[in-house]
């Protein structure tokens, strides 16, 4: 496996209610390594950029209102594997059909709250980190535990 970048944001609803740490702390502890990390509220040119392929969904119109209603926290995490393994940290997009010990199983009722984003694929990790992030908010950076997390 290679290493990979996931965009992982809180949404305005994780962020109102208080869930910033306990989200950011699940990432962390698994051992994946944060290079972007800002509180941002999102502009409604951005959120529909992010969302394009969902544009002709019933729900696009709620979906932006949502996301541009309060500030989120926009992250960015590298590591081997990172895409696939933070949507399993995260869970299903359906809170209720979401496992015990995921994000949203553990943290969220509904789907349109579901406090929680992660890209679907390395190329999406790497498309919407360019997004949210502008060049000189990522750190490249040695965490003192990485010979601790991998042989
Ligand atoms: O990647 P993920 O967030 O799990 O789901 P997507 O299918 O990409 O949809 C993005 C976002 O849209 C979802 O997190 C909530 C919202 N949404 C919705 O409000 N109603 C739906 N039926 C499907 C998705
Ligand atoms: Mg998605």
């Amino acid at each position: 496996m290679e290493v990979e970048e996931t965009y992982i944001m809180v949404k305005p609803d994780g962020v109102q209610r208080g869930l910033v740490g306990e989200i950011i702390s699940r990432f962390e502890k698994k051992g994946f390594k944060l290079t972007g990390l800002k509180l941002f509220q999102c502009p409604k040119e951005l959120a529909e950029e992010h969302y394009k392929d969902l544009k002709s969904r019933p729900f696009f119109p709620k979906l932006i209102n949502y996301i541009t209603s309060g500030p989120v926290v926009c992250m960015a995490w590298e590591g081997v594997g990172v895409v696939a393994s933070a949507r399993k940290l995260i869970g299903s997009t359906d809170p209720l059909q979401a496992e015990p010990g995921t994000i949203r199983g553990d943290l969220a009722v509904q789907t349109g709250r579901n406090v929680v984003h992660g890209s679907d694929s390395p190329e999406n990790g790497k498309r919407e980190i360019g997004l949210w992030f502008k060049e000189g908010e990522l750190c490249q950076w040695i965490p003192a535990q990485a010979p601790w997390l991998r042989e």
